[in-house]
């Protein structure tokens, strides 16, 4: 009886073993891949095409399409545009991520910075570190060239948020995160985030955004995730990291968007009401998104076409 189940263990790992020789499944698409949160994702997305159209590279794509949302930040979605913290002035995150070299680069809780994303990419390229924050990260981020403006330019808007707008929670409406995911024609992939964060939430509060596994992770074998939503109910269980991972051991995008909503839920005393939005494609070109507890529309460029896509939250378990 022993032997007999012995036997059977050993022919299951032979399968598994010879499943693992037959290499990576085949791709499921030609051309590139590009993946982003939110309706406003869809420029970036066009942009990040064009960009790789041009022959640009894949970090050139990336960074040209989250410049395109912090640059239409007037809606109060990413970059300066963005809502204000509790003292009356936007915050911003971002992080930039390379599949192929394994760089990566950050800047949390930034001051008139105009592109936090390219700050992000000078990090990664230019200093021996991955991540610098507040005003050690304006610095480096001047020193580079990076666009900004003088934080007074802001007062009116500080003043305006303090005087009248400032809610007294932290304000979780809107959607203000930008995370953009390619994969391009020959499967490398890379990614990045970039947000000006909650709404009111503490001057020095840095979400989920910029952490790498967090926010966003990219892992060239297997593929990439992205986050939006409430930073602390992402950060505190790596998210992305972890859709990242049921990728790895097989789980289509969308199931594995789907798996790390649910193993969250199953985790946090809130159960499913955690406002979390996950993106994510892979190695192959097949991409996914879910979302906890909200309708969550997210972009998708591939094959000539640019739309929008939505998804619905979870069914909980
Ligand atoms: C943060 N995750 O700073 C960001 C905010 C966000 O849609 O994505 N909102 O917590």
């Amino acid at each position: 009886m022993m032997s007999l189940n012995l036997s059977r263990v050993v022919l299951f790992a032979s399968f598994l073993l010879l499943g693992a020789c037959a290499g990576a499944p085949a791709a499921v698409l030609d051309g590139p891949l590009v993946v982003s949160t939110w309706p406003f994702g869809r420029h970036a997305n066009d942009k990040a095409m064009e960009a790789l159209t041009a022959g640009k590279s894949l970090l050139d794509a990336v960074e040209l399409g989250i410049r395109e949302t912090e640059r239409r930040s007037s809606d109060g979605s990413v970059g300066l545009g963005g809502r204000p913290n509790a003292a009356g002035y936007p915050q911003l995150d971002a992080c930039i991520m390379d599949g192929p070299s394994r760089d990566a680069g950050a800047v949390g809780g930034v001051e008139g910075i105009v592109h936090p994303i390219s700050a992000a990419r000078h990090v990664m390229e230019k200093s021996q570190h991955v991540f610098l924050v507040g005003e050690g990260a304006r610095w480096f981020a001047l020193e580079h060239g990076v666009e900004s403006i003088p934080i007074e330019d802001l007062k009116a808007k500080k003043d305006a948020w303090v005087d009248g707008h400032r809610p007294k929670d932290v304000d979780r409406n809107g959607h203000d995160t930008i995370a953009l995911l390619i994969r391009d024609k020959d499967g490398h992939i890379a990614g990045g985030c970039s947000t000006s964060g909650a709404g009111g939430k503490l001057p020095g509060r840095v979400g989920d955004s910029p952490i790498l596994g967090s926010g966003l992770y990219v892992d060239e074998e297997v593929g990439a995730a992205g986050a939006t939503g409430i930073g602390e109910n992402v950060m505190r269980y790596c998210g992305s990291f972890l859709v990242v991972e049921f990728m790895r051991q097989g789980m289509h995008p969308q199931k594995a968007c789907e798996e790390t909503v649910h193993r969250i839920a199953s985790l946090d005393p809130r159960g499913y009401k955690l406002d979390i939005c996950f993106i994510a494609l892979d190695k192959m070109g097949r991409y996914g998104a879910a979302a906890s507890n909200q309708r969550f529309p997210f972009a998708v460029a591939s094959n000539g076409r640019s739309v929008v896509v939505n998804v619905a939250q979870v069914v909980p378990r």
